[in-house]
């Protein structure tokens, strides 16, 4: 039995990761400042500290005794990224490197760092499936924090000795994720509208497509990553490296749910890319595994999960 730190323990994402070390026996703290994070998303016993990843006091306490940390805690919205630079880079980049430094100074010596970096880092680079060799072109303040967070774990581990693993999610979906603002993930903006009976706009054709990663794949994801954390700071995809398109996404909801919503169409959102497919490649190398969950199996496990979507 190990000690986990999950910092955004209380997130869509942190929540689901909460649950699994719990249910393999590990004991788990968990920082979270409640801006996104619910205290209800998580039922068993947990060591919470409320509080910011910026928050350097209580960064150093909350790694004192730990095995390893989950570095999960961002501002996630990358609207608010570009609207808040100053503001969100702090969290995003900032906290990464309160965290990393923290580890870096505990008594015991360093632990293994797992923390998530994005395929935003990617940008609109068009060569299909994105390889983590291949270039980078955030388009994003978020995009681009998170790729200076893959530079300072090579920092971290290079000068400090902390053996980190950074992962790129594409775009994750499950229960618990806030179908709330119209920058949240398109799949949790579908189904609770297919369930609510509204209608379902797509952006433009809908022939855009993306690589849809089923939560509890991403969460093995993260666990395996910390048994394979180093100090060369290797990152890899969070991906299936398969795609779907959005119409055709809107359209499978619809048959699952058995709903009367219709789709329209409005103009296309600014910024959005077409395609993104992300390569599983080096995942499969250097973790063992793979993305597994077809995305109608994720869909329907999402929508028996109703309840749970808090
Ligand atoms: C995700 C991020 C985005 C950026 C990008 C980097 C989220 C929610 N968005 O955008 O901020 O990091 O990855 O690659 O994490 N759509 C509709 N109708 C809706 C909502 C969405 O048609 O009501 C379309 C949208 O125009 C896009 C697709 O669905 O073509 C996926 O949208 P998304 O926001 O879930 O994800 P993405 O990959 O565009």
């Amino acid at each position: 039995m190990s000690l986990y730190l999950v910092t955004g323990g209380l997130g869509f994402i942190g929540s689901h990761l909460v649950d699994s070390l719990l249910a393999a026996g590990h004991r788990v703290r968990v920082v979270d400042d409640l801006s996104t994070g619910r205290r209800d998303r998580v039922a068993g016993p947990i060591d919470l500290l409320i509080g910011s990843v910026t928050d350097a006091p209580l960064i150093n306490a909350a790694v004192a005794d730990i095995d390893g940390c989950f570095h999960l805690a961002a501002v996630a919205s990358v609207a608010r990224s570009n609207e808040e630079w100053r503001e969100t880079s702090a969290v995003n980049l900032g906290g990464t490197v309160t965290v990393f430094e923290a580890v870096a100074r505990r008594q015991g010596g360093p632990v293994p760092v797992v923390y998530m970096s994005s395929a935003a880092v990617y940008g609109d680079i068009e060569a299909l499936p994105l390889s983590e060799s291949g270039p980078t072109r955030p388009l994003t303040a978020y995009g681009a924090d998170k790729l200076a967070c893959e530079l300072h774990a090579h920092v971290a581990g290079t000068v400090h000795r902390v053996p980190t693993f950074g992962l790129r999610p594409f775009n994750v979906y499950g229960p618990r994720q806030d179908p709330q603002s119209p920058y949240s993930g398109v799949i949790s903006i579908f189904a609770d509208r297919a369930r609510r009976g509204l209608d379902i706009a797509i952006h433009g054709d809908g022939h855009q497509n993306r690589d849809f990663v089923y939560v509890a794949d991403a969460i093995r994801f993260l666990s395996s990553a910390m048994q394979a954390a180093g100090v060369s700071a290797p990152v890899a995809n969070i991906c299936t490296g398969r795609t779907s398109r959005i119409r055709e996404l809107a359209e499978i909801i619809l048959r699952l749910t058995g709903s009367p919503s219709t789709i329209h169409h409005t103009s296309p959102r600014t910024g959005d890319i077409p395609r993104s497919q992300g390569s599983p490649a080096l995942a499969l190398q250097l973790l063992g595994i793979r993305a597994e969950t077809a995305l109608e199996d994720g869909l329907l496990r999402l929508l028996q999960d109703a309840g749970e979507n808090i």
